[in-house]
């Protein structure tokens, strides 16, 4: 991989595409590993779950409930660092030059998350942006890496982005879903493109970059897994718990 071409794309557009980085045992292992823990087959302590709406509107979600059963249509599963097939993935020796040729050679982790549409479609996911206030760090982070497990074609929701979005930095000190006027006066809709993606395939997602997500028309399952890294002298800037302490991703 070159990777300064790489990270100058990147720079300039807000994503740039890896190519194919996990092999079809890998992916098999994954895909395995996730319909047994949202079937609660495997069990891990710490894990984070959230349900998708039957209504597929991301307004209808209902937070805060967790695991509430066996079931496939699992929208978000977080802390995946805590499994150590998914842990591979993230330290991936594929991306570990690039990460740190970004980042510095301490990396820690922000957040890991396999953000699934079920066979049956899935949450409609806004444009939003991945930082902010309500992210309780010191530093906005700058790096992203989603990691298709499934094949991504535009009619599984693939991920879509705006290019060079990210450049405007966020458009909300609090961060996330990007108020609607905002995405009128940068003209989103017109300058949207999907980013399809083949199981396996990698894509740099700067965290500014505007983004969003559609329903699944495929009847079979699209999961990616979103790793979010930063530098290790991040602080965690939360007041109502500890601090969190954060998985440091190369031991190396
Ligand atoms: O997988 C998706 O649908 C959205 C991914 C995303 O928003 C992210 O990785 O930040």
């Amino acid at each position: 991989m070159d990777v300064e071409a790489v990270l100058a794309e990147y720079r300039a557009h807000g994503f740039a595409r890896l190519g194919p980085v996990l092999d079809e045992p890998t992916l098999l292992a994954l895909r395995a590993r996730a319909d047994a823990i949202m079937l609660g087959e495997v069990v891990i302590p710490g894990l984070f779950f959230q349900h998708d709406a039957t209504s597929g509107r991301y307004e209808d979600l209902e937070l805060g409930r967790g695991f509430i059963g066996p079931s496939l249509d699992y929208r978000k599963i977080e802390k995946l660092e805590l499994d150590p097939l998914f842990r591979g993935v993230i330290a991936h020796p594929t991306v570990e030059p690039l990460v740190r040729a970004w980042i510095g050679e301490d990396v820690v982790l922000y957040r890991s998350i396999l953000m699934t549409k079920g066979r049956d479609g899935g949450t409609f996911l806004p444009f939003h942006q991945d930082g902010g206030n309500f992210w309780g760090v010191d530093r906005n982070p700058d790096l992203q890496i989603w990691f298709a497990i499934d094949d991504a074609p535009t009619e599984a929701g693939c991920v879509e982005i705006v290019p060079g979005s990210h450049v405007g930095g966020l458009a909300t000190p609090l961060g996330g879903v990007i108020p609607a006027d905002v995405l009128r006066a940068g003209d989103a809709e017109a300058r949207v493109i999907p980013v399809p993606a083949r199981a396996g395939e990698a894509i740099l997602i700067h965290n500014h970059v505007w983004h969003r997500s559609g329903q699944n028309r495929t009847g079979k399952p699209r999961r990616g897994f979103s790793v979010c890294y930063m530098p290790a002298s991040t602080r965690c800037v939360r007041k109502k718990r500890a601090p969190r302490q954060f998985f440091r991703v190369f031991t190396g």
